[in-house]
């Protein structure tokens, strides 16, 4: 299997890499710039996913791909509009032409952020972006569904937390994932036989979860992490940040309170 990762020089990319080397002999991968720690070994094409000429050049003669590139927080409309919506629906479209059966694509939590903490929720809820960003995962979570209902590719997106060592703060107990449990969930979108079109919320095995994760299990996913082990970091972390009661009221935090001014006109 030939497999394509695009965004690889980004943190998560960069920790994908490492934890992917090993298990595909063959991995192609781009990123706008040349990831700083390139291996001499790595295959590095570098690409605009804007551009679609580059994109097709980067997706021919792949079977898989790993969906990260694009622009991974909030940003202006121009940024988020060419990074993430014509980014991600070049990615799909030279994806489709060039033969390529599957993609995994990198959707994030901010897609549903403005549900409330006190919620649990599944797979099957309505979008409830809690920003520009956001609002480009739940673009590509529609793009990703088109080109498998009418294209017949298998895609997988993972609406990821926050990959990082250790949950960062008290959200982050919540939505924490070890990058081996993402690189986990990837393994299971670009090799489980039954994929189709698979939404997979991306965490670890949080006590403190607000998404019920039962779809991934389905497919054999039984994550590592678990994020109480770190409470006292998180909850020592979170005591030094200001208080922000739109921010500690739903699930995607500070992207829920910038640019927030519902109450104002209630
Ligand atoms: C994301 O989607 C971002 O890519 C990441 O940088 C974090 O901000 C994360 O969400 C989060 O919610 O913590």
């Amino acid at each position: 299997m030939h497999i394509l990762i695009t965004g690889a020089a980004g943190d998560v990319g960069t920790r994908l890499r490492r934890l992917l080397k090993g298990v595909y002999p063959r991995i192609r991968v781009s990123d706008i710039r040349k990831p700083a720690d390139l291996g001499v070994d790595e295959d590095f094409v570098a690409a605009d996913l804007a551009d679609y000429g580059q994109v097709e050049k980067i997706t021919a003669g792949i079977d898989g791909v790993v969906h990260l590139g694009g622009y991974s927080v909030e940003g202006s409309w121009e940024t988020i509009h060419k990074s993430n919506i014509v980014g991600c629906y070049n990615l799909f479209e030279a994806a489709y032409r060039a033969g390529v059966k599957r993609v995994v694509f990198a959707s994030s939590n901010h897609a549903v952020g403005f549900y409330s903490r006190d919620q649990k929720i599944g797979v099957d809820v309505t979008v409830r972006p809690d920003s520009r960003y956001g609002v480009s995962k739940a673009f590509g979570e529609a793009v990703g569904a088109l080109y498998a209902d009418k294209h017949g590719l298998r895609v997988t997106c993972i609406r990821i937390g926050n990959v990082n060592d250790k949950p960062l703060d008290k959200r982050r107990l919540s939505i924490w994932i070890k990058p081996e449990d993402l690189a986990q969930l990837v393994r299971i979108g670009l090799e489980h036989p039954d994929i189709r079109f698979e939404i997979f919320y991306g965490a670890s095995d949080n006590k403190a979860a607000w998404w019920d994760n039962s779809n991934a299990q389905r497919f054999g996913y039984r994550p590592q992490g678990r994020s109480e082990d770190f409470r006292d970091h998180a909850m020592a972390e979170q005591a030094k940040l200001p208080a922000d009661a739109i921010s500690d009221r739903f699930q995607g935090g500070p992207f829920c309170s910038d640019e927030y001014d519902a109450g104002r006109k209630q």
